[in-house]
This record gives C-alpha cells, sequence and structure tokens, in this order.
C-alpha cells in the first residue's frame, strides 16, 4: 500500500510538473492581444517533446517563432549582455524600450527551464541539460532562436545596455555577440547606441578591446556610438516618473 501512494504521489508530482509548465506559458501568452495561444503552445511544444534534450537544435523553434510573430518596434528595441536584472528593472518602470522578454516570444518561458524526453509526450522542469552541458539543449536553442527572430526586426536606432563591471562586456560567446550583432541589418538598422553600465570602481570604458570587435562585427552603414552611464544614475532615472524617456543617459 505504502509503494502504492508512494508511486501515486509522484506519478501527480510529474502530472502536475507538466500542467503547470503549460499554464503559466498560456496564462503569460494571453497578456497579449490577437495571438491564439493554444496553437502557440502547440507549436512550442513541437520543438522538444519526445526528443532527447541535447538534440534540439535551434531550427526546431521555427514554428514556433512563425505562431508567435510580432511587429517591431522601432527605435525602442533594447538588447543587453550580463545586464540582465538591471535592464528589466528599467524597462519594467519606464515605457521607453522593449526586450525581447517584453514581446510574446520572450516572455512566455522567461526565467523558466523546460525540456522532453525521448519516449514521452510530456514537458519536465526538473533534470534538463544545464546551459553549457551540451550545445543543442532545448533552453539553449530556444534563446538562440529567438533572439536571432528579434534582432532580424531591428530597426532604426537600436540600443544596448553592456556591463562595464567586467573584462570583455562585448564577449563572443553570449547571444548578443554571437548571433545578435551578426543579424542586425544597415537597409534596417541605422544605429546601435551602447550604454556602457558601470559601477564605482569601474575595470571598463568605450574604448575597450571587446568594443572595438563590435564595431568591426557590425554591418557597414550602421553607426555605433558608445556612452558610459553609471549604473546609479539609471536606477534614480527610472524611479523618477518625471523624467522623460530618453533623459537617463
Ligand atoms: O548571452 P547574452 O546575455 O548576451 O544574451 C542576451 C541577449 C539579449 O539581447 C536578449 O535579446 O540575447 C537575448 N536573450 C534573452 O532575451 C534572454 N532572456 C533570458 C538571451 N538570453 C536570455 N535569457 C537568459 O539569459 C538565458 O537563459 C541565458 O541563461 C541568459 C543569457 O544572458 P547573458 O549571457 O547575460
Amino acid at each position: 500500500l505504502l509503494l502504492i501512494i508512494v508511486v501515486a504521489v509522484v506519478l501527480g508530482l510529474i502530472l502536475r510538473q507538466g500542467t503547470s509548465f503549460k499554464s503559466t506559458f498560456i496564462d503569460r501568452c494571453e497578456q497579449f492581444e490577437g495571438y491564439n495561444c493554444e496553437k502557440i503552445w502547440g507549436a512550442f511544444e513541437k520543438a522538444y517533446v519526445g526528443r532527447d534534450p541535447c538534440e534540439v537544435p535551434m531550427e526546431a523553434y521555427d514554428p514556433f517563432i512563425a505562431a508567435a510573430h510580432f511587429k517591431p518596434a522601432c527605435g525602442r528595441m533594447m538588447f543587453w549582455s550580463k545586464t540582465k536584472d538591471l535592464v528589466h528593472d528599467f524597462t519594467e518602470k519606464k515605457d521607453c524600450f522593449l526586450t525581447l522578454e517584453d514581446t510574446l516570444l520572450g516572455s512566455v518561458v522567461n526565467d523558466l527551464t523546460w525540456c522532453g524526453k525521448e519516449g514521452s509526450s510530456e514537458t519536465f522542469t526538473t533534470g534538463c541539460p544545464g546551459w553549457t552541458y551540451c550545445e543543442n539543449n532545448t533552453v539553449r536553442s530556444f534563446w538562440n532562436r529567438a533572439s536571432a527572430a528579434f534582432a532580424d526586426v531591428a530597426c532604426g536606432d537600436v540600443t544596448a545596455m553592456l556591463n562595464g563591471s567586467i573584462t570583455t562586456p562585448f564577449n563572443s560567446a553570449s547571444i548578443f555577440a554571437s548571433i545578435e550583432v551578426k543579424r542586425f541589418d544597415s537597409s534596417r538598422v541605422k544605429n546601435l547606441n551602447v550604454v556602457l553600465v558601470t559601477q564605482k570602481n569601474f575595470v571598463t570604458n568605450c574604448t575597450n578591446a571587446s568594443l572595438k570587435n563590435l564595431q568591426k562585427e557590425l554591418d557597414a552603414g550602421i553607426k555605433y556610438n558608445c556612452k558610459e552611464v553609471a549604473e546609479a544614475q539609471i536606477h534614480e532615472c527610472s524611479s523618477d516618473p518625471q523624467k522623460p524617456c530618453g533623459s537617463c543617459w
């Protein structure tokens, strides 16, 4: 009897886990108007369900990207690398910029972990491979694909918040460097404005060697600009409702 109870509880937990991931996804999707969220979920799930979680290439998410198409916000698109918390604190408080996580594409799974398993039709949220465990893992391929889609439609003036407290703010291993910058197209993107976020004892400024690489990577015709901005200044500005968009740096 005890064994049956244990098995039932474990099964219950596993099943609940799957459903709660789906309901989170659907709830978040429904915050956006004009989308068929069940259809989007179906396309998303198809990318990894029943597959080895280390063998999900980024292309597996193509149907999801197609179903969750979105309109670009020219001049307001915000990219980032190693500044996630600060960027989202800023975009939440001030309605100036849009990150990938502020669009349906990124918001449905932001901060979540998920994967499938061979021979199963479920979504698991534990026991999934970590970011660097294998290259084509469920979560990493998702962010690679979604970031590519976001960068593909980038237009007008584009902003990127980079971390000035590390020696390599533009790191070739990052999604920003390896995917997004490579896909900025000069027929749509006019300027790339880098906001290099600095702290008290910052180790980096706009003359940083990695930022030279960033300029080299940019499609000819896209203008580049870099500005060092103290983290405290960004916090102060986003907490002050009087300060208009665009006055923070
Ligand atoms: O590798 P990164 O940063 O340079 O990626 C950031 C870059 C942003 O411009 C986003 O458009 O790529 C996009 N992106 C996300 O939107 C995103 N949301 C959550 C990339 N990664 C994202 N995550 C998680 O952050 C992801 O699971 C991974 O673990 C980090 C990557 O952050 P990073 O190295 O600071």
